[in-house]
C-alpha cells in the first residue's frame, strides 16, 4: 500500500488539509508537473490531460493493476476500470463509467483506455475476440463521421456517446448498444475560423482511389467544395499525433488477447488516422473497420455516396430569378451539379431543383406553391445537407448496433461508458449550449445523488450509522429547464407549436414573465435595479445560474433549432430517390405518411433521451472519471491555474470531497490497515496471532484513537484525515527508530 509514501502531494483529495480551493489546485498542479495525471477523490478519478505520451499504459501496467486492489498502487484509470470490471464479473453489479469534462479534457481517450483495459482482461477465444474487435472498431468509424478538428481539440467528438457493453455470466463480452446524442450538424454547412468539417469528408477526398472518386463524381482537391472551403484542410501538430499514437499503441502493444487488424484498430482512435496518416490508408482502413463491424460492400459504398452527396449539395449555387409578377424566385445556377446529384442518387434533377427553390403549402382545399428567394433556397439547401448528414450518422449508429446487439433472451451483465460533452460557457451561447448544459445539470444531479447513495449503502453494509449530509440540490435548476408544463423547454415547445406569429422574442417574453421571480433565472427585464447595469447581457438574452456558474444564452434561432423542420418538399424529394439508403433516411417523405403527426421537437427529443439515459445510469453502479484540461493550447507541461480553477469548480470537486468526508474521510479493509500500522503497538508488534479486526482495535486503542474511528464489518472507517496523518507520522517515526536500532545492532556485531 502506498497511501502517502513516495507520492507527490496527496493521491486522494479526501486527505487534503485544509480543504479549500487553493490547496486543491496546488495539489493537482504539483502532481501534474511530476507527470502524475491521476488523483482520486475516494473512488472518483480525476484525470488531467498530459498532452504527451506517458509510459504508464500497456500490457505490463494492465497486468499490474489487474492484480492489486484500488489503493495499493498509484491512482490510475486502469485501477478504476479494474474495480468496475471485477465488481461486474464477481459481484454481479452492472456498472457505468461516467466521463465528464470540457472539450479537449481527455474524455474520449479515457473511454478508450477503459475499453482497452476491459478488452484485455475480459476473456479469450475466437468468438469473444471477434465481439471485442467489433466493439472496438465501432470507435474509429464513429470518430470519422462524428469528430472534427475544432479550435479546442484536433479530434473533438461532436456528439455525445453512451455505450453499453454486455457480458455473459463469466464476464466475457457478448456485444453492446450505442446511443448517440445531438450531433452538431450545423458543422456540415459552416465551421468557425480555424475549424474543419467532420473528418470523413477530408478522408474521403484524400484517401479514395481514383476509381472511387470518379464513381462518386468527386475531385480530390478540398478547395473545390464550399462546405470544406475553410483553408484548414490539414491539421498541424504532428508531434501531438505521434505522441498520441504511441500512447495508444502502448495501451494495446504486445501480445494481448484481442487480435488487431494490421495497422488499424481501436488503438489509433481517430486522431492519428484522421488528419495525419496516409489518407489512402485511411480509406481502406475505414472500410476494413466497417467490414469488421459487418457492413457489406454495398452498404459501405452507399454510405460514401451519401457523404459525397452532401458535399455536392453544398456546391449548388443558387441564383436570383425574377418572375413577371415581381416576386423574387430562385434557381440553381449550375445545371451540371444538380444533374450529377440526380444521376448519383437516382433522382429527377428538375424535381430536386423544384424542391429546393419552392415550397408547397397545403390548405384545406388546395395546394399552393410559393417560390423561394435565394436566401430562402440557400437555407433549404443547407437544411437538407444537415439533415442528410445527421440522419446518415444515426443510420450508421443503428447499423453498428444491429451488428453488435445481443439476443433478447440472454441474461447479461452490463458496463456502460458515457463520453459526453461537458458543461459549456462560450462567448455566445445558443440552443446547443442550453441543452448540453441541461444534460450536465442532470449528470451533476446523478453524481451527487449516487455518491451520497453509495456512501449510505456502504455504511449500511458495514453496519455504521449514517448521518445525513447537506449539499446543494440542483433539482431546482433541472426543474426550471425540464418541468413538463412550466419548464423552459416546455415553453419553447409551446411557442413552436402555437399558431400565429411566433418568434424568438415572443419566446423570451414568455420566459421573462414566467420566471421573473425565479432564483436561477435572470434577464435584462427581470433583473433588479442593481443588475440593470450589467452590459454583458443583451436584450435578446436570458441567463441561467447553473450549478457550475452563470451562463447567458442568446435566444436567436431557439425556435428554429428546436423546430428542426425540414420542408416537406425536400423530404418528399429525397424519398423519391432510387438510392435505397438515402430514401430510407426520409420515411416521412412517403406521401402515404403525409398525415403523420409532427415529429417531436429537438428539445423534446433531447429531454426524453436524457431521461432514458438517467434511468439507465441510476440502475447501475457509477464510476466517475472527471477530466480536466490543463491549458488552452493543447500543450504538454502547461498548467493554467485559472483554467483549472474554473473546471474544478464546475466539476464540483470540492463539493465531492466534502460529501465524501462528511461521514468518514477514509476507509480501508482491516488486513492491509493492520499490516501498515501494527508496528505502532506493542500488542501487535513484532508478532500478532489474532484476527485482523481485533489487531486494528488493539493498535487504535493503544494510541487512544478509538473514538475517532468506526469499526465496520470488513473495514475500518476514519472520521478525519488528521487521524490518518497522525498515524502516518507515528509510523514514520517508528520506522526511523527501528532503522536506528538495526544500525546499532549491526555496528555491535561488527
Ligand atoms: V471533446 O469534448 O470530444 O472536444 P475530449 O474527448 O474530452 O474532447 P480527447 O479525449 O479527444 O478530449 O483528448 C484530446 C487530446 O488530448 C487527444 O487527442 C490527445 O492528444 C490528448 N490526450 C488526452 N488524453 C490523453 C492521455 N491519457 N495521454 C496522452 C492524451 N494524451
Ligand atoms: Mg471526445
Amino acid at each position: 500500500m502506498n497511501l502517502l509514501e513516495g507520492s507527490v502531494g496527496v493521491e486522494d483529495l479526501v486527505l487534503l488539509e485544509p480543504l479549500e480551493q487553493e490547496p486543491l489546485l496546488k495539489n493537482l498542479q504539483l502532481r501534474y508537473e511530476s507527470k502524475e495525471i491521476y488523483t482520486y477523490i475516494g473512488n472518483v478519478l480525476i484525470s488531467v490531460n498530459p498532452y504527451q505520451q506517458l509510459p504508464i499504459y500497456g500490457p505490463e501496467f494492465i497486468a499490474k493493476y489487474q492484480d492489486y486492489t484500488f489503493y495499493e498502487l498509484k491512482p490510475h484509470i486502469y485501477a478504476l476500470a479494474n474495480v468496475a470490471y471485477q465488481s461486474l464479473r464477481d459481484r454481479d453489479r452492472d456498472q457505468c463509467i461516467l466521463i465528464t469534462g470540457e472539450s479537449g479534457a481527455g474524455k474520449t481517450e479515457a473511454s478508450k483506455l477503459v475499453m482497452s483495459y476491459v478488452a484485455a482482461v475480459c476473456g479469450k477465444g475466437e468468438q469473444v475476440n471477434s465481439v471485442k474487435e467489433q466493439l472496438l472498431q465501432s470507435n474509429p468509424v464513429l470518430e470519422a463521421f462524428g469528430n472534427a478538428k475544432t479550435i479546442r481539440n484536433n479530434n473533438s467528438s461532436r456528439f455525445g456517446k453512451y455505450m453499453d457493453v454486455e457480458f455473459d455470466f463469466k464476464g466475457s463480452p457478448l456485444g453492446g448498444v450505442i446511443t448517440n446524442y445531438l450531433l452538431e450538424k450545423s458543422r456540415v454547412v459552416k465551421q468557425l475560423k480555424g475549424e474543419r468539417n467532420f473528418h470523413i469528408f477530408y478522408q474521403l477526398l484524400a484517401g479514395a482511389d481514383a476509381h472511387l472518386l470518379t464513381a462518386l463524381k468527386l475531385e480530390r482537391d478540398t478547395s473545390g467544395y464550399t462546405y470544406l472551403n475553410q483553408k484548414v484542410s490539414r491539421v498541424d501538430g504532428m508531434d501531438d499525433a505521434a505522441n498520441f499514437k504511441a500512447v495508444q499503441v502502448g495501451a494495446w502493444g504486445g501480445p494481448l488477447d484481442c487480435p488487431r487488424s494490421p495497422g488499424f484498430g481501436f488503438e489509433k482512435g481517430g486522431v492519428e488516422l484522421a488528419p495525419h496518416s496516409s489518407a489512402s490508408d485511411f480509406c481502406s482502413l475505414l472500410k476494413s473497420a466497417m467490414t469488421v463491424i459487418g457492413f457489406s460492400e454495398e452498404e459501405i459504398q452507399r454510405v460514401l455516396e451519401v457523404t459525397a452527396l452532401v458535399l455536392k449539395l453544398g456546391n449548388l449555387e443558387l441564383a436570383d430569378e425574377f418572375q413577371a409578377n415581381g416576386v423574387s424566385a430562385s434557381s440553381i445556377r449550375d445545371g451540371k451539379g444538380v444533374q450529377e446529384i440526380g444521376e448519383m442518387v437516382g433522382l429527377n434533377s428538375e424535381e430536386l431543383e423544384k424542391a429546393l427553390c419552392s415550397r408547397t403549402m397545403k390548405t384545406a382545399k388546395e395546394k399552393v406553391v410559393t417560390a423561394l428567394n435565394v436566401i430562402q433556397a440557400q437555407y433549404a439547401r443547407d437544411a437538407l445537407a444537415k439533415n442528410i448528414y445527421s440522419r446518415l450518422f444515426n443510420w450508421i449508429v443503428n447499423r453498428i448496433n444491429e451488428s453488435i446487439k445481443v439476443g433478447v433472451g440472454e441474461k447479461k451483465k452490463v458496463m456502460g461508458v458515457l463520453d459526453i460533452y461537458g458543461f459549456e460557457i462560450l462567448e455566445d451561447n445558443s440552443f446547443e449550449q442550453f441543452v448540453i448544459n441541461y444534460c450536465n445539470e442532470k449528470l451533476q444531479q446523478v453524481f451527487i445523488e449516487m455518491t451520497l447513495k453509495e456512501e449510505q449503502e456502504e455504511y449500511e453494509r458495514e453496519g455504521i450509522p449514517w448521518t445525513k449530509v447537506d449539499y446543494f440540490d440542483n433539482g431546482i435548476i433541472c426543474n426550471l429547464i425540464e418541468h413538463n408544463q412550466r419548464g423552459i423547454l416546455a415553453m419553447l415547445d409551446e411557442e413552436c407549436l402555437r399558431p400565429g406569429v411566433v418568434s424568438d422574442s415572443t419566446f423570451l417574453a414568455k420566459l421573462n414573465q414566467l420566471f421573473s421571480k425565479h432564483d436561477h433565472y435572470e434577464s435584462k427585464v427581470t433583473q433588479n435595479a442593481q443588475r440593470q447595469y450589467d452590459h454583458t447581457m443583451g436584450l435578446s438574452c436570458f441567463r441561467i445560474c447553473h450549478y457550475a456558474g452563470k451562463v447567458t444564452y442568446n435566444v436567436n434561432s431557439f425556435i428554429d433549432k428546436n423546430n428542426d423542420l425540414l420542408f416537406r418538399d425536400l423530404s418528399q424529394a429525397m424519398w423519391k430517390a432510387q438510392h435505397p439508403l438515402l430514401r430510407s433516411l426520409f420515411p416521412e417523405g412517403d406521401p402515404k405518411q403525409a398525415s403523420l403527426k409532427r415529429p417531436p421537437t429537438a428539445g423534446a427529443q433531447f429531454k426524453s433521451s436524457v431521461a432514458i439515459l438517467m434511468k439507465n445510469l441510476y440502475s447501475k453502479n457509477p464510476n466517475y472519471i472527471r477530466c480536466i484540461k490543463p491549458n488552452e493550447h493543447q500543450q504538454r507541461g502547461q498548467f493554467s491555474w485559472d483554467l483549472v480553477a474554473i473546471q474544478t469548480q464546475y466539476l464540483g470537486l470540492l463539493e465531492n470531497v466534502r460529501v465524501r468526508r462528511a461521514g468518514y474521510a477514509y476507509r480501508q479493509r482491516y488486513e492491509p490497515f493492520l499490516e501498515r500500522y501494527r508496528l505502532l503497538s506493542r500488542s501487535t508488534w513484532p508478532r500478532w496471532n489474532g484476527g485482523d479486526r481485533e489487531g486494528v482495535e488493539k493498535v487504535l486503542g493503544d494510541l487512544n484513537l478509538s473514538s475517532e474511528v468506526a469499526f465496520g464489518k470488513t473495514k475500518i472507517f476514519i472520521r478525519s484525515p488528521r487521524t490518518l496523518f497522525f498515524l502516518e507520522e507515528q509510523r514514520r517515526l517508528r520506522l526511523q527508530q527501528l532503522a536506528t536500532l538495526i544500525q546499532k545492532v549491526y555496528r555491535g556485531w561488527r
